[in-house]
C-alpha cells in the first residue's frame, strides 16, 4: 500500500508535541502512542532548532516505520525528506504546496492546517492530502486562536469528496468528542488530552474504536 492509501483509514492522529513531552521522555509517549496502534503521528516542536527537530524526527521515523504508522514533521519540507518521514503538515502562512509537492514527490503526504471553510476549499484545490480544520475549542495547545465551533463541520465534509481526510483538531478530549462526531466530523486529532492521559496506549485504542477505526 502506498502512503496514501494507509491515509485513508485513519481516524486518530496524534501528535508529539515538544510542549507536554520533554526530549527524554519523547521516545517513550511515541512508543506508547504507537503501542495503542495509532496510525499516523506527527512531530511537533515549535521550540525546537531545526537541527534539533532533524535529530528528533531521525528517531521517530523509523520507530514509526517498525509499527506502520505513518510520520509526519510539522513545518519543515526539508526535514520530512531527510529524516525518511511519510510527509509534512503545513499551516496556512508556510506558502503554496505546488514547491513543497515538487520537492517531496507525489507519494508523500502533504497536511494542510485550515481555520474556515474557505481555507479548508482552498486547501483541498491545492492539492493537499488531508487538512487539519479547527480549531474547535479553545485550546492551550495554540494559545490566541480564536475557535470555529462545530458548525461548519459537516458542510465542509459535503463540499470535499466523501472520502478527502478532514481531521478536526483543537480542544478535543474525551468529554468534547461525542458532540464532535455529532456534528459530523469522522476524524480528529487529539495533543494535549493524549500526551496528559494516565494510561496513553490504552485512550488511543479505545479512541480508535470509538471513530470506527477498529
Ligand atoms: N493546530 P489540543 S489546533 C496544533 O486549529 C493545533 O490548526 C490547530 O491541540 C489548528 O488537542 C492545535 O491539545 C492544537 O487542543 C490541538
Amino acid at each position: 500500500m502506498n502512503r496514501k492509501e494507509r491515509l485513508s483509514p485513519c481516524r486518530l492522529y496524534g501528535i508529539v508535541d515538544m510542549g507536554y513531552t520533554t526530549e527524554n521522555q519523547l521516545l517513550s509517549v511515541t512508543e506508547k502512542l504507537l503501542a495503542g496502534g495509532l496510525g499516523i503521528l506527527q512531530l511537533r516542536a515549535k521550540n525546537c532548532a531545526p537541527e534539533r527537530i532533524e535529530q528528533l524526527g531521525s528517531q521517530l521515523a523509523p520507530l514509526c516505520r517498525k509499527h506502520g504508522c505513518l510520520f509526519i514533521i510539522n513545518d519543515y519540507p526539508e526535514i520530512a525528506l531527510s529524516t525518511g518521514a511519510d510527509g509534512v503538515h503545513l499551516g496556512q502562512d508556510d506558502g503554496p504546496l505546488a514547491p513543497v509537492r515538487a520537492m517531496l514527490g507525489p507519494d508523500c503526504i502533504i497536511g494542510r492546517s485550515t481555520h474556515s471553510p474557505e481555507q479548508a476549499l482552498e486547501a483541498f484545490r491545492e492539492q493537499a492530502d488531508y487538512i487539519g480544520f479547527g480549531p474547535l475549542f479553545p485550546t492551550g495547545t495554540k494559545p490566541g486562536r480564536p475557535s470555529i465551533g462545530l458548525k461548519d463541520i459537516a458542510n465542509v465534509r459535503r463540499q470535499l469528496s466523501e472520502e478527502f481526510p478532514v481531521f478536526c483538531i483543537g480542544g478535543i478530549n474525551g468529554d468534547t468528542l461525542p458532540n464532535v462526531l455529532k456534528a459530523g466530523a469522522a476524524r480528529v486529532v487529539i495533543v494535549s488530552w493524549l500526551l496528559t492521559h494516565p494510561d496513553i496506549t490504552g485512550a488511543v485504542t479505545a479512541l480508535r474504536r470509538t471513530l470506527g477505526e477498529i
